[in-house]
């Protein structure tokens, strides 16, 4: 099981910032973060009862919400620092 869900618009420009931001710093993203398309109605039905609204990017760090694409980048830029900062970047977005 992922650590995180995070929920997405396929074509979202913020959603694919996110996804751009962890691909290139954050090590073994994908298997860390499950990205969750909702467009799909019982997707966004959790997106909306997590957080009581149907916006992306949302990040579910343990049952709390946290939007705005800035915000999930700090969150995991702070993650990187406390940790000593590496990441591969080697893997590839698969957000299109
Ligand atoms: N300031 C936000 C903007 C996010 C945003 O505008 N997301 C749009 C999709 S691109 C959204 O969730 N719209 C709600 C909807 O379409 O229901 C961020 O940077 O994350």
């Amino acid at each position: 099981m992922s650590e995180y869900v995070m929920y997405i618009f396929p074509n979202c420009p913020y959603c694919q910032r996110v996804v751009g931001y962890l691909a290139m710093n954050v090590d073994d993203w994908d298997r860390r973060v499950e990205l969750r398309d909702a467009y799909e109605p019982e997707v966004a039905a959790e997106l909306v009862a997590l957080g009581g609204k149907r916006q992306v990017p949302c990040l579910n760090i343990s049952g709390v919400p946290l939007y705005e694409s800035d915000d999930i980048i700090a969150y995991f830029e702070e993650e990187k620092a406390l940790n000593g900062g590496s990441a591969t970047g080697t893997a590839a977005c698969p957000v299109t």
